[in-house]
């Protein structure tokens, strides 16, 4: 055979593209960043470092660097659904091409150059991406990055290890790159359900999803062939979430948890297998669940983001019967596990568009019970999941903030210190507001649990300080309390205005309140 007609047949066929057409588009990593503009705005698969693209990124970034040497800007706009890999953040920001970031990072390279204002970063609910991108809010999107299984004989894209806003940004974007991981299991075909009849206002319908297990959408992503721009195939690792094994305080935390929902089934306020459960990433979040797994809890149901390592033991275990999410953030050990027991976790696992795992309406619809880490929480019970110090980043919302304020129970845990015990994560007033203390019901630090629902403020903290405030700093945190009660202006809500805001204090320094009151009456 000669050259040429042997790379045509090897060109015609591909154990993961199985339609000539689109197998007719292959090309290298490099062919397909050479066609990305600087300036333009891309949409990347990716949530919780799985199913993100690997090579065209990594070609991207050794382009940015070239042209940079020789004098020319480059640097494009990034969309995800959520945290992707090193070969995405990490590159891109290391190579300084990227301008502006959506919605959620956590990789310490682009987190410094958001922080020191090199990288515009926009940290927006999660669910709310996908609107936002179709709602042309975000501008015109450029390029669709978009990693895939396999893509089969009628040229249906097999969906990877996540879904984030994939079917949107294919829908949205005016060319398309394909990755075709040999790495990501084929095997993973039907456990998406990639619902199609979303309609935005004023055309939206209720979603017809009344159960965490239900399916109504199909299990392929679809593309206009005439869009695609370029197919690379890869065979590259997921970034897979190293967990270290849950130290004590997570261990106490998932404790008192536990502790809580066995009091409220007892109660009548939860059923026996709770409610939908969602689970943030960490440590703590797999200490919880792995609490759960030692638990008399059965019957459980997840609907969450990701699906972690304590969810698949509560799956294989047989005590949780369904999980829906939009990504898997298991380890490397996990994605072994869940290979090898992908027939059994086949019609239990559902991965969905993340408009939809996050959406508010089934969220509030399902009752779910939804836990997430947080950086600080005031004795209010306002918390702070991003900005340290108020205005580092630490990672984003996510999707927090879809949850906690359309959860059935809200629940925020964190160590009652960070830092070595340098800085208690109970505060007078958090420096950064995420979730406002109506969001927030539940609070847990290794102290012990504060149930916040039916509370005052003012109660509300002193419950806050009595069980979830270290005992070095408690003694602090009530002396505040107890000043904050005795001026005119914190009867309701015990802040004092002076020590919490230093914009206050200079409003104050300056001259009267607006009420006419002066700086004695308050
Ligand atoms: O810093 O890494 O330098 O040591 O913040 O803190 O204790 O390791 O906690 O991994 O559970 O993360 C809120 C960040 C907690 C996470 C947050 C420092 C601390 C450490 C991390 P080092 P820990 P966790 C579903 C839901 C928002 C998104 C979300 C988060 C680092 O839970 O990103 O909920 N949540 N998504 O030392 C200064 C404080 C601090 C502090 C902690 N008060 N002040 N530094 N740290 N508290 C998932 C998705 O949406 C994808």
């Amino acid at each position: 055979m000669s050259g040429e007609r042997r790379a045509a047949a090897t060109r015609a066929i591909s154990a993961r593209i199985r339609h000539p057409s689109w197998a007719a588009k292959r090309s290298t990593a490099d062919e397909a960043a050479a066609r990305i503009a600087s300036g333009a705005t891309l949409g990347l698969s990716g949530f919780t470092g799985s199913g993100y693209p690997k090579a065209v990124p990594l070609a991207l970034a050794a382009r940015a660097k070239a042209l940079h040497a020789s004098g020319q800007p480059f640097s494009v706009r990034v969309l995800t659904g959520a945290s992707t890999g090193p070969e995405v953040d990490g590159a891109l920001a290391e190579a300084d091409a990227v301008s502006f970031r959506m919605p959620y990072n956590s990789d310490p390279i682009a987190r410094e150059k958001i922080n020191c204002g090199d990288i515009d970063y926009l940290d927006l609910h999660l669910s709310q991406v996908a609107p936002m991108v179709r709602g042309g809010f975000l501008g015109p999107l450029d390029v669709a990055i978009i990693e895939v299984a396999a893509i089969d004989e009628e040229g249906r894209l097999v969906p990877s290890s996540s879904l984030g806003n994939n079917r949107s940004f294919l829908e949205a974007a005016h060319g398309v790159i394909l990755e075709v991981n040999h790495w990501q299991d084929e095997r993973l075909l039907g456990m998406h359900d990639i619902y199609r009849d979303l309609r935005d206002p004023p055309h939206s319908q209720p979603i017809p999803l009344v159960h965490a297990a239900d399916r109504i959408g199909e299990p392929w992503l679809r593309c206009d062939l005439d869009k695609v721009w370029a197919i690379v195939e890869t065979d590259m690792a997921d970034r897979c979430t190293s967990f270290t094994a849950p130290d004590e305080r997570a261990q106490l935390i998932a404790g008192y948890l536990l502790e809580f929902f066995e009091h409220e089934v007892a109660n009548g306020r939860l059923p026996a297998q709770l409610l939908p459960l969602q689970s943030g990433v960490g440590n703590v979040a797999n200490a919880v669940l792995g609490g759960l797994s030692r638990s008399k809890f059965e019957g459980l149901y997840a609907y969450t983001e990701v699906l972690q390592d304590s969810m698949l033991e509560l799956l294989l275990q047989g005590r949780m019967l369904a999980a829906s999410a939009t990504a898997l953030g298991l380890s490397a050990e996990g994605m072994e596990r869940f290979r090898a027991n992908i027939e059994t976790l086949q019609s239990r696992v559902i991965l969905r568009p993340q408009e939809i795992s996050n959406h508010p309406e089934i969220v509030r619809r399902l009752g779910v019970i939804a836990m997430n880490g947080m950086l600080e929480c005031d004795i209010l019970g306002n918390v702070n999941s991003t900005h340290v110090m108020g205005s580092r980043i630490q990672n984003g919302i996510g999707g927090s903030g879809d949850f906690a304020r359309n959860a059935r129970l809200s629940i925020f845990t964190a160590p009652s210190t960070a830092k070595q015990g340098a800085i208690s994560t109970i505060v007078p007033h958090v420096s950064h507001v995420d979730h406002i203390s109506q969001d927030v019901q539940v609070v847990v630090t290794e102290q012990g649990l504060a149930d916040l629902r039916g509370l005052s403020l003012r109660q509300r903290a002193e419950l806050i300080i009595a069980r979830c405030a270290h005992p070095d700093y408690r003694p602090a945190l009530q002396e505040y309390f107890e000043r904050a009660q005795r001026v005119k202006s914190g009867h309701q809500a015990p802040v004092l205005v002076s020590e919490a805001w230093s914009w206050h204090e200079r409003y104050l320094r300056e001259g009267s309140m607006r009420d006419g009151s002066t700086r004695e009456d308050v």
